[in-house]
C-alpha cells in the first residue's frame, strides 16, 4: 500500500525552511502532494506574498521530492483532498502545531520541527530596504552622519 504524504503552505520566496521540511515530509512515505496557496487564498490568510501563484506552484512541481503540487483555496478542502488522494500521513512545519488535529480522524498528523533563522518574512523585509525610495532614506542618514563625523575631527 502505498504511503501519501500531503502538506499546504505559500511557499513565497521558496528557501532552504520550505525545502528541508518537504523533504522531511517526503521521506515519511512513497509520495508527496503540496497544496500551494493561491493568491486569492492568502489574502484571506491575510498574508502578502512577493512571488505570483503562477511562479510559487511551478517552483514547488520543479521540486525532486514532490510528485503532484495542487491549489489552496480554502481552509476547508483538506479532508476531501486527503480522501480525494487517499492520504496516509498530514504534515506541517512545528509553527502550526496542535492547528490541525482534527484531521487526526482521517489520518496520521504529523508536526515537524521549523527551521529556525529564515523565513519569507525576513527576506521581504531584507528587500524592502533595498527599494529605491529607501535608499533615499539611507543617503539622507549617511550625510547626517558624516556631518556629525566632520564635527569632532
Ligand atoms: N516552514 C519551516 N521552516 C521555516 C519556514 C516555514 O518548516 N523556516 C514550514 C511551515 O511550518 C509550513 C511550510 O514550511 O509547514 C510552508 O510555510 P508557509 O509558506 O509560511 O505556509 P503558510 O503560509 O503558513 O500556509 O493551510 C496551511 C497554510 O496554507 C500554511
Amino acid at each position: 500500500m502505498k504511503t501519501t504524504v500531503i502538506t499546504y503552505g505559500t511557499f513565497d520566496l521558496f528557501h532552504i525552511g520550505h525545502l528541508s521540511l518537504l523533504n522531511r515530509l517526503k521521506s515519511l512515505g512513497d509520495e508527496l502532494i503540496v497544496g500551494v496557496s493561491t493568491d486569492e487564498f492568502n489574502s484571506i490568510k491575510g498574508k502578502k506574498t512577493v512571488v505570483p501563484f503562477a511562479d510559487r506552484i511551478e517552483i514547488i512541481r520543479g521540486l525532486r521530492c514532490v510528485d503532484l503540487a495542487i491549489p489552496e483555496e480554502q481552509w476547508d478542502q483538506k479532508i476531501g483532498d486527503i480522501a480525494h488522494h487517499e492520504v496516509s500521513i498530514f504534515g506541517m512545519g512545528s509553527d502550526w502545531e496542535g492547528h490541525f488535529d482534527e484531521l487526526k480522524a482521517y489520518c496520521k498528523v504529523v508536526y515537524l520541527p521549523r527551521t529556525e533563522d529564515v523565513s519569507s518574512t525576513h527576506f521581504r523585509k531584507t528587500l524592502k530596504v533595498l527599494e529605491r525610495s529607501h535608499i533615499g532614506e539611507l543617503k539622507q542618514a549617511l550625510d547626517l552622519i558624516s556631518s556629525i563625523v566632520e564635527r569632532f575631527d
